[in-house]
């Protein structure tokens, strides 16, 4: 059988840890480019496997398709345990691997539905608009600030040995407000997304899917 994934997805997107995720492990995949923010057209190329017209979503090689990035990356370090990329259920660090595996896309990523388009609930006055960019932006460096108090990472978050986590916060502390701010409200999960940007199994991949220029630590 074709052992090929396919990744619905869009450089520097949340499609990327998932990305980073099926090269660590060395899985096949292919990548069907959807700029989803982009509007009607970009969306709609993502239609027919999620309804939400959203990236990151992954076809298996058994034709089945996975929508949201944390269970996509939870279910492939599950998968695939010779990766490593994952506690597993006996595991002592499972329990904090999972609480922030849900946080990231409840507290953080859910706020880039409204940032990318404020008019989605700020209509067309621009002053709500600059508003919900504002505050939005806020919440997320809040969010990051708090789980900076909760977490005492070592070499990487849960440990010395890395995991999607690491690679998901890597990914989307370099969104609004970028690193600059990340790195202010978390210094210390700062180190460790250096560390997963120097990763030199990545050292190929970054330049392509999320190339450390423009706003990078910016
Ligand atoms: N809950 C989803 C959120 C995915 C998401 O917001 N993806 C963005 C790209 S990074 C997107 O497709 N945005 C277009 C839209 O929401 O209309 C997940 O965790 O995978």
């Amino acid at each position: 059988m074709d052992m090929t994934y396919t990744v619905y997805g869009a450089a520097g997107s949340g499609s990327v840890p998932v990305e980073a995720a099926l090269t660590l492990i060395g899985a096949p995949f292919e990548v069907v480019e959807a700029v989803t923010w982009e509007g009607e057209a970009e969306r709609n190329k993502v239609a027919a496997v999620n309804p939400m017209r959203q990236i990151p979503a992954l076809v298996t090689p058994e034709g089945e398709t996975l929508t949201e990035s944390a269970a996509i990356l939870i279910w492939l370090a599950e998968q695939h345990p010779e990766a490593a990329l994952g506690p597993e259920p006996c595991d002592p660090r499972r329990g904090q691997f999972l609480r922030w595996m849900t946080f990231i896309p409840a507290a953080i990523y859910s706020m880039y539905w409204v940032r990318d388009e404020p008019s989605r609930l700020g209509g067309d006055d621009p002053a709500a608009q600059a508003t919900i960019r504002a505050r939005t932006a806020e919440r997320i460096a809040e969010c990051w600030a708090r789980m900076e108090s909760q977490i005492t990472p070592d070499r990487f978050l849960l440990g010395p040995e890395l995991t999607v986590l690491d690679l998901y916060v890597a990914v989307a502390s370099r969104w609004t407000p970028h690193r600059a701010r990340f790195h202010e409200v978390a210094p210390r999960m700062g180190e460790v997304v250096r560390r997963v940007d120097a990763l030199a199994e990545l050292r190929a991949f970054w330049p392509r899917r999320f190339p450390f220029e423009g706003n990078y630590e910016g």
